[in-house]
């Protein structure tokens, strides 16, 4: 049963909406962070790489320096001569990154600690020298290891030979981090790990001695130390990859948790909002569209089952077709204090079928339900006189079906009952026996008619309890000389029951249900005809 009203259409969807921002904002927000600080870290780690290739490359030079200190204190004279061999020996046991030191002439290595070469390892021309005049090979080959690379570094007499691979040999945790040590002097990698683009390579001034920078330059997150003596600069790139797809992870399990929020707000905001104030605005909107209609169904006489009246009943359609239960509206009509409202609209419902009923020449009835807050209506007997005035029924033909709820306001109620029956209309008691009133208490009212309620009449054909009490109501209803409705029959077995106990009216699925007003009175008038006509 739906009654949302036409113009909060909008409202879900900006319900939702904003369920789902406000779900996923604080966690976006939470996301951005933890990316700053994982950035803040990655530049961190980046800066502590750098450093480290800086620091071994710094090492090496030291130990260079060290080295051919050492060896230009010994005498040259020849140039592989035992004490230069073994301080040459002694150099490369002593020096971590040296592998070997030799003796440089005219563009080749004559002579190394393991003795003069017989045929001497040519490095020919340095690729470039530095501020401090060393002579640097970058690219150093040997054919006793043809598949290694090496750096030389040399001055006009020595040179001290190193793996490429050594200063950048930095322990690395994460994948694509980038290594690099690069001489300012040539600018160029003296030895790399990982990839190295063009865009890393500082310009000559970008950093003064001893200085260092991190920045994002591309999709990396780029690191450079400058040594403070050395023209030597250490570049480390991380890349920034990770993020994009760690936020991407995230989106997965993000963005359904935000719409599944958003549509758990929206459907409680629906709830409350249905519930809460939208049912009486639709109320009144139904009732100025004209939504309500009345249907009609039949009271029979037991005996012989002929129609005698009608119990006119409020139907309420929506411009959708839904059809909204009476069980559904009327109490939140009474509620709201709307429901004089929509009596108002029953009375104005009725009235072409009471003029056509007056119309005939019996006494077949209509009755309509009154609210208690109908009762307390100070125009209420008026409008039920202009009824009767306007329709030209006779008023017995009106009955008015009043709840044992209706009935409390005791000495109100009891007065305007006397002064309705004065005026010929007939009152009952609708669904007696569900409310707290005995029979007993209800004498004090003068009442035309009790309807017995379907809770009672479906256990009469049954052996509980309940049923006892239902043919107790029945005795007491006759020996205050009460008109009975049985309601809700469904079953032949009470039917036969109900005769027995001489209950003289009945309502239920079993004879009709409810209708519209045509088929009501073509029903009344199949009904004339098939008796013959009557006597008049
Ligand atoms: O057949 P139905 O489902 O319509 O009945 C549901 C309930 O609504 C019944 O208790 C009936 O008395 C009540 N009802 C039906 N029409 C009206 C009406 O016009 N006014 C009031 N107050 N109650 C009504
Ligand atoms: O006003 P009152 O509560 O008496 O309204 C009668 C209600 O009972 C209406 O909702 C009507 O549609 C319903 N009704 C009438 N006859 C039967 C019946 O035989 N069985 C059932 N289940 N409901 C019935
Ligand atoms: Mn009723």
């Amino acid at each position: 049963m739906r009654m949302d009203a036409p113009r909060r259409h909008y409202l879900m969807p900006l319900v939702l909406l904003l369920g789902a921002v406000a779900t996923l904002l604080p966690i976006a927000a939470s996301v951005l962070l933890a990316r700053q600080q994982a950035r803040a870290q990655q530049e961190q780690r980046a800066l502590f790489y750098a450093r480290d290739v800086m620091r071994r490359s710094e090492d090496t030079l030291r130990q260079i320096g060290d080295a051919f200190t050492l060896l230009a204190a010994t005498p040259d004279l020849p140039p592989c001569s035992l004490l230069r061999r073994q301080v040459m020996q002694r150099i490369d046991a002593q020096s971590s990154y040296i592998q070997f030191v030799g003796r440089l002439q005219g563009g080749r290595i004559v002579c190394a600690s393991y003795g003069q070469f017989e045929v001497p390892l040519d490095v020919g021309k340095p690729d470039l020298v530095t501020a401090n005049g060393y002579r640097v090979w970058p690219e150093l080959r040997f054919r006793f290891a043809p598949d290694k690379a090496f750096i030389g570094v040399g001055n006009d007499r020595f040179i001290a030979v190193i793996h490429k691979s050594l200063p950048v040999d930095t322990t690395v945790a994460e994948r694509g981090v980038s290594l690099a040590i690069i001489s300012l002097a040539g600018q160029r990698t003296l030895a790399t790990r990982g990839r190295f683009l063009p865009a890393w390579m500082p310009g000559v001034d970008d950093l003064a001695p001893g200085h260092q920078s991190t920045r994002p330059i591309g999709r990396n997150i780029v690191s450079q130390v400058r040594s403070q003596d050395a023209d030597l600069l250490a570049v480390v790139a991380m890349n920034e990859d990770d993020y994009g797809r760690e936020l991407a992870q995230f989106a997965r399990i993000l963005v359904p948790i935000g719409v599944f929020t958003g549509l758990l707000l929206a459907y409680a905001v629906r709830r409350v909002a249905k519930v809460q104030m939208s049912l009486p605005a639709v109320i009144r909107s139904g009732l100025r569209n004209r939504e309500f209609f009345v249907e009609f169904q039949p009271v029979v006489r037991l005996e012989d089952e002929a129609w005698v009246g009608a119990e006119a009943l409020i139907r309420w359609k929506r411009p959708g077709g839904n059809l909204i239960r009476p069980d559904l509206f009327i109490p939140a009509a009474e509620e709201t204090g709307l429901i004089h409202a929509i009596t108002l609209d029953m009375l104005r419902l009725v009235a072409p079928t009471l003029t056509a009923l007056a119309a005939r020449d019996d006494d077949a009835f209509l009755s309509i339900n009154l609210s208690r807050q109908d009762l307390r209506e100070p125009g209420l007997e008026a409008l039920l006189h202009d009824l009767v005035a306007r329709t030209g029924i006779r008023p017995a033909q009106l009955h008015l079906e009043i709840t044992e709820r209706g009935l409390s306001d005791t000495v109100h109620v009891r007065s305007l009952i006397d002064r309705l029956r004065a005026t010929g209309l007939c009152v009952a008691v609708d669904d007696f026996g569900t409310g707290y009133s005995s029979l007993a208490e209800l004498v004090q009212f003068n009442l035309d008619v009790i309807k017995i309620d379907k809770a009672f009449v479906d256990t009469i054909d049954g052996t509980t309890v309940t049923s006892q009490v239902a043919a107790h109501i029945v005795e007491m209803a006759h020996a205050l000389s009460l008109g009975m409705i049985a309601e809700g029959i469904e079953r032949r077995s009470q039917v036969e029951i109900l005769r027995r106990w001489r209950v003289p009216f009945g309502q239920g699925y079993l004879f009709a249900r409810a209708m519209g007003s045509q088929a009501f009175l073509e029903g009344l008038a199949r009904q004339d005809r098939a008796a013959g006509g009557r006597p008049g």
